[in-house]
């Protein structure tokens, strides 16, 4: 696939981030060059004044495109669509939403997008009853069960001494890790989570029922696909799958798993 040329792009990104995979499968799909800047999320590097000088919010993924700098994985990928997806309209990672086709894929994106991988992801760590087969590396799951508490007092030590603007990310940062870890725990969100990801699933089963490409919606791969290629993936490597795929349930998400982990771009995409 020929793209327009892409001059300078930076990624900053995490293997384990699944936000930072998606980009990263965007840009591979896309033949995009780009350096590969890693930023390590289990040691706090998020936290480093250089990065917040970048991002504010201290997330990756983040992506710098000359002067540009996009903080969010659903406006990088737009802006990569944009920029760079040189096909006809019907043929683009992301169709044009007014389009019939367009709509359907941002209804489909959104509804897989609409599962909390994060919840999934940090409760496998807390709960890994709940969990068969798990290809994690104990590194990544302690890193896990460790995060919440070592960030809290991490931003804590760098907000005691911090001056604006870094005061201001830090106090962002503590505000959202005080509301949200404990949540991140507790079982029965986990729980919960897990079902209604149930739900969601269901209803991906039944696109992928009437779908006659490699992917959902097509032989070529839209952003829905990114999305659910990643979402599957993380289930799988958290154990998770006897949840939702075991046992003949879900066939088509199943194959569908089965059949894009060969494709060698979603592979090289994934860790
Ligand atoms: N809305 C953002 C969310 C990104 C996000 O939550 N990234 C996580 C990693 S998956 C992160 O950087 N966490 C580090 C932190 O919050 O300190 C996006 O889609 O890019």
């Amino acid at each position: 696939m020929k793209m327009s040329s892409s001059r300078g792009l930076i990624l900053y990104h995490a293997l384990p981030s699944s936000y930072s995979q998606k980009v990263v499968l965007a840009l591979k799909y896309l033949n995009l060059t780009y350096e590969s800047r890693l930023v390590n999320l289990f040691d706090g590097e998020q936290l480093e004044p250089w990065f917040l000088d970048l991002n504010p919010k201290g997330e990756v993924p983040t992506l710098k495109d000359g002067d540009l700098v996009l903080t969010d994985s659903a406006d990088i990928i737009q802006h990569l669509n944009d920029r760079y997806d040189t096909r006809r309209s019907d043929e683009k990672l992301i169709p044009n939403p007014v389009t019939p086709v367009g709509r359907s894929v941002a209804e489909v994106n959104q509804l897989i997008c609409s599962v909390k991988t994060f919840v999934l992801t940090f409760g496998a760590a807390f709960h890994p009853q709940h969990t068969e087969n798990s290809t994690l590396s104990d590194e990544e799951s302690k890193g896990r069960r460790a995060f919440v508490d070592k960030m809290t007092e991490c931003i804590r030590e760098k907000l005691a001494v911090a001056k604006p603007p870094y005061k201001e990310s830090y106090t962002y940062k503590l505000t959202k890790i005080s509301t949200g870890g404990a949540l991140l725990k507790d079982e029965n969100v986990f729980l919960a989570e897990l079902k209604s990801t149930r739900e969601v699933l269901e209803r991906i089963e039944d696109h992928l029922s009437r779908s006659q490409g490699k992917w959902i919606f097509f032989d070529h791969l839209t952003l829905a696909d990114i999305s659910l290629a990643v979402l599957l993936y993380r289930i799988k490597k958290l154990g998770l799958q006897h949840h939702f795929w075991a046992e003949g349930s879900l066939p088509n998400v199943a194959s569908y798993l089965d059949r894009v982990l060969k494709d060698p771009t979603v592979a090289e995409s994934l860790s």
